[in-house]
């Protein structure tokens, strides 16, 4: 028979794992807090660094980290899908001095190459329709001849105002070049900063 000195210890000895769990448990969650903590700070000062990185390139007429220098820009293909307002701000968030890309004749091949070697079809360039015609996001108007419309755009089909590269070749297709689209529509996009005037 248990006397009551025996229930009791009975009982501790029960209870003590549960307890020591219940301990274990909560060291663990105070040491993933303090590393989800430590992260953070981490992370903040990367970016921190990443931006004094970037200011001293920019300071030197280089490109920040992960674009592409090419006659005097950099440019950069962003995978996230916007819209064109959105891949227009999305550039500005990337670097105060970007805007999405305006090409020529000598950009223009490195530009879609980008695009070409990436897993898009398609991406935001910088020309849209304004009121004084086809406009590059520097503020120059498109030159005629110094174009690589598809065959039969620009259509208007329906409220298009803005450009995409479309390499439909990727798919089957034969012809790769710009088509006009809804700006709502989502894509890629690639970016531009003038590292001159
Ligand atoms: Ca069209």
């Amino acid at each position: 028979m248990l006397t009551p000195i025996s229930l009791t210890v009975v009982c501790a000895a029960l209870l003590l794992p549960a307890a020591l769990a219940d301990l274990q448990t909560e060291r663990l969650l105070r040491g993933q807090e303090v590393l989800e903590q430590g992260q953070k700070a981490l992370q903040q000062q990367l970016k921190v660094l990443q931006q004094s990185v970037d200011a001293v390139r920019a300071a030197l007429g280089a490109c920040p980290a992960g674009w592409d220098e090419h006659d005097g820009n950099c440019f950069r293909l962003f995978d996230e899908e916007l819209t064109a307002d959105g891949a227009a701000e999305a550039c500005r968030v990337h670097d105060r001095r970007a805007r999405l890309a305006s090409t020529d004749n000598v950009s223009r091949p490195h530009v879609h190459g980008l695009v070409d070697a990436s897993q898009h079809h398609r991406a935001w360039i910088g020309l849209r329709l304004e009121e004084d015609g086809w406009i590059w996001s520097d503020g120059h108007a498109l030159e005629s001849g110094d174009s690589d419309w598809l065959s039969g755009q620009p259509d208007d089909n329906g409220g298009e105002r803005c450009v995409m590269y479309d390499n439909s070749a990727r798919y089957g297709g034969w012809t790769k070049g710009w088509a006009d689209e809804r700006c709502v529509l989502t894509a890629a996009f690639v970016c531009q900063i003038k590292l001159r005037c």
